[in-house]
């Protein structure tokens, strides 16, 4: 009987394996190592709390933005990140997680979001940074997972790179007005760049050396790309968008490799991540009440809605 079981395990292992070598996609009903599930839940609902936590610091500018145009402009944006945190949750309920935990332990800080949206918005121009530099990391980092081998992660990920893309161009265009503008406001972007810069660099994780899940990642799938890979392919990017701009990015060591044509920067400081991730940035404890409060604020409504689908379907 043992014997049957395992042989069978085997089978499916090495179904799976080959599938993953002929680069295929896994889906729900497949089986899978478990080690593979977990992998999948940790990262999609880092990524999931990462967009829900990340309505928070652009929400802050909704009362105060500059026009009804900004304003609108700005909601919408707001409004994409809430349906990307759904379509994430939805795809990790695909490996049997239940939302509401994974809210629960987001708010009990068992689970991360990203380091970048624990830093403040001082100033509107932080509103066209966050989408230069924060939604043009983010597509850096999400187009290959449109590739990723867990198929509604990477079903997922289509629609929430094409309106990240739109929103990285919102943002530019935001900052490219401002710099046609008044000398207060080009220093308002300069500094807000000076201020977000760094932390973009840090939202690709930490160097691959130091990275503990990349390679298992790698090898199924689920990341196409090493961290430091995409942090290089995103700095080859965005400096001749800075220079398009007018802006200075504050690294005096950025300067274009010659012989590789790729631009060589300056070191990261990786203490001021680990403090950040490990909840003692700028504004975790803020971003956390805030969260716990929505969830405890707004039980009644999920109460509700729960209460009359139960009706409906009775
Ligand atoms: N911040 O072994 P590693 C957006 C953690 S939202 C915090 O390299 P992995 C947007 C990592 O989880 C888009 N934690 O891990 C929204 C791991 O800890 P655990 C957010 C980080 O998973 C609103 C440990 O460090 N994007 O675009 O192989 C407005 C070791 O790291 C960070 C995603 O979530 C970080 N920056 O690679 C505007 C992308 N980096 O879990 C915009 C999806 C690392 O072992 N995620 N950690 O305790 C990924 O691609 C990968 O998970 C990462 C990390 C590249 C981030």
């Amino acid at each position: 009987m043992t014997a049957v079981a395992d042989v069978r395990e085997s089978d499916l292992q090495e179904y799976f394996d080959a599938t993953i070598a002929h680069d295929r996609r896994i889906e729900p009903r497949d089986w899978m190592p478990e080690a593979y599930r977990k992998t999948l839940v940790r990262q999609i609902a880092q990524h999931a709390h990462s967009e829900i936590i990340g309505m928070q610091p652009e929400g802050d500018w909704l009362l105060a933005a500059p026009s009804l145009r900004r304003k609108a402009i700005l909601l919408a944006k707001v409004q994409d990140e809430a349906g990307h945190g759904m379509y994430l949750y939805a795809a990790a309920e695909t490996l049997g997680a239940d939302r509401a935990d994974l809210t629960d332990k987001l708010i009990e800080r068992k689970q991360k979001y990203s380091s970048i949206f624990n830093y403040p918005t001082l100033t509107y121009a932080d509103v066209g940074v966050i989408g230069w530099l924060v939604d043009g990391a983010a597509i850096c980092n999400q187009v290959p997972l449109c590739r990723s081998s867990y198929g509604p992660y990477a079903r997922a990920m289509i629609r929430v790179c094409k309106e990240e893309s739109f929103h990285q161009r919102q943002g530019f265009e935001l900052l490219m007005t401002m710099m046609r503008g008044t000398e207060g406001q080009q220093a308002m972007v300069q500094d807000a760049v000076d201020r977000w810069w760094w932390p973009s660099l840090m939202m690709f994780g930490p160097p691959d050396d130091d990275s503990p899940n990349s390679a298992q990642s790698m090898a199924w799938g689920i990341k196409r790309h090493s961290n430091d890979e995409l942090r290089q392919r995103y700095v080859d990017m965005t400096v001749p968008q800075a220079a398009v701009l007018g802006v200075q990015l504050p690294d005096p060591e950025l300067a274009l490799d010659e012989s590789t044509r790729r631009y060589r920067f300056g070191p990261i400081d990786w203490s001021e991540f680990k403090q950040v991730v490990s909840g003692h940035g700028p504004c975790n404890d803020e971003r956390i009440t805030r969260r716990r409060a929505a969830r405890d604020d707004n039980a009644w409504v999920l109460e509700a809605a729960t209460a009359y689908a139960a009706k409906h379907s009775a």
